[in-house]
């Protein structure tokens, strides 16, 4: 059975551009409830670490300098079927081949800058919210 929780961020990029309402809002339209959120900046040392699943990238490098670049905001997400609902809400990787009325579509710049992370398993959901967020710090 799928699971109930997801984790996001919103990424450099979108907090720079003052994109943390809006997503915020498309969000909370498409029924997920926010149950732990924090407005944080990750070290150079926790996004490589984040990201180490995709160390062996071409990318990765560009990718943790760019996560670490600017503040963040982490949150944890409930819906039922989060995980898969939430990679249909946030649309395709690049922002070009993402439908209508995703949040890439309307808030990414490119594939690297691309507003905001979702988890994409219920696996990675729960360790992708332990890595941000202690127990307590969740309130369902
Ligand atoms: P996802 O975020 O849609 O799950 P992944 O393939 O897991 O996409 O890649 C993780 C993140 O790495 C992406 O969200 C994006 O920020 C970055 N990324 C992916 N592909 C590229 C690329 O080709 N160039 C630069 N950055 C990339
Ligand atoms: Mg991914």
């Amino acid at each position: 059975m799928a699971g109930n929780r997801t984790f996001t961020m919103i990424k450099p990029d979108a907090v720079e551009k003052n994109y943390i309402g809006g997503i915020l809002k498309m969000i909370n339209d498409a029924g997920f409830k926010i149950v732990a959120m924090k407005y944080t900046k990750l070290s150079k040392e926790q996004a490589q670490k984040f990201y180490e699943v995709h160390a062996e990238r071409p990318f990765y490098g560009e990718l943790v300098d760019y996560m670490s670049s600017g503040p963040i905001v982490a949150a944890v997400l409930e819906k039922d079927n989060a995980v898969e609902d939430f990679r249909k809400l946030i649309g395709a990787t690049d922002p070009a081949e993402a439908a209508e009325g995703t949040i890439r579509k309307s808030y990414a710049e490119s594939k690297g800058k691309n507003a905001v992370h979702g988890s994409d398993s219920d696996e990675n959901a729960t360790i992708e919210s332990n890595f941000h967020f202690k127990p307590e710090e969740i309130f369902a």
